[in-house]
């Protein structure tokens, strides 16, 4: 459905707008959403969650983090719509009756914020080395990590950091993650490649014991995506359709985490490099987007 309200998805947005954002949609409807901070990033951004629950007793909780790698813009803006959906349009409200949803739009706020001042193309953190500036956020989690395709060389876009949560965006994520209780689903939003794809991303093969049914589940979102425009995505297991990446957030909210339904978006690209989507095409990949989700969500719910 078309947005409503307050965001009309034919632009991105600043760090600042999306903060913005957030604190209206939870001001307009306080009985829906709340705003809360995980923490600060390394330049000392709040990196806000936003909880969107009809408030009826306890449910599943699905978790979707956005905006890990600063360059894939589609992915907060995606996030937003999300957002956007569950709280401003009330035909939705049934997304709620079995399910409650955290919303991470920006998991990177610094490095998002240089891609629009300095760097288009910026994909780490911003914490500086000797040498280079950044870890790759998404190399940094503690399960498996730099075990495969990840890197101990600080000017690497793949660098894995220091240790595992160097990073304070990923220290952020998991002591969310295993503070909130109930929380069966996670979805990890990237681009750009149009994969969906499940853990075990640290080693070519390893995949959890329940890996069918996500590939099921993963099928069925792709087919109600397709359903819209024709858009199909790749279906796999991480390393089977990508390439190992020991130390991704994804990998860790399952096996660190203990969350049973993991599954990874890489979006649609467009634009010259893949990553810079035109302005024009988020509508139409949001709403298409959407669809898949809303099943993956229903399918959380009902566990
Ligand atoms: N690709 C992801 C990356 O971190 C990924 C792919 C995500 C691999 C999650 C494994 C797990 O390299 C992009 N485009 O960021
Ligand atoms: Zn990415």
């Amino acid at each position: 459905s078309l947005p409503i309200g307050r965001i009309a998805f034919d632009q991105y947005l600043r760090y600042g707008e999306i903060t913005a954002y957030l604190a209206q949609v939870a001001a307009d409807n306080p009985r829906l959403a709340t705003v809360s901070t995980i923490g600060e990033s390394y330049e000392n951004r709040t990196m806000n969650i936003i909880q969107i629950s009809d408030g009826n007793g306890r449910k599943p909780v699905l978790f979707i983090e956005a905006g890990m790698h600063a360059r894939e813009w589609i992915s907060p803006a995606l996030a937003l719509y999300i957002i956007n959906q569950l709280v401003e349009n009330e035909s939705n409200r049934a997304l709620l009756a079995d399910l409650d949803w955290i919303i991470l739009p920006s998991m990177n706020p610094d490095g998002y914020e240089y891609t629009w001042t300095t760097n288009r193309m910026w994909r780490k953190t911003r914490s500086p080395g000797s040498e280079c500036w950044g870890t790759d956020g998404n190399r940094n989690f503690g399960f498996h990590w730099m075990e495969n395709g990840a890197s101990d060389q600080e000017c690497e876009e793949i660098y894995a950091g220091k240790s595992a949560f160097s990073e304070v965006e990923a220290r952020n994520l998991r002591d969310i993650l295993n503070a909130t209780e109930n929380v069966l689903g996670f979805i990890s939003l990237h681009s750009y490649g149009q994969l969906l794809f499940y853990p075990y991303s640290y080693e070519v093969g390893a995949v959890p014991d329940n890996w069918k049914e996500l590939d099921e589940l993963a099928h069925k979102a792709n087919d109600a995506i397709a359903a819209v425009d024709g858009t199909e995505y790749t279906i796999g297991s991480s390393t089977e359709i990508l390439y190992p990446a020991a130390g991704c957030s994804d990998d860790w909210a399952m096996g660190g985490a203990g969350i049973d339904m993991v599954l990874t978006f890489e979006l649609p690209g467009g634009g010259p490099n893949g990553f810079d989507l035109p302005p024009e095409r988020i509508l139409p990949v949001v709403t298409e987007t959407w669809e898949g989700i809303k099943v993956i969500a229903d399918y959380v719910a009902q566990k």
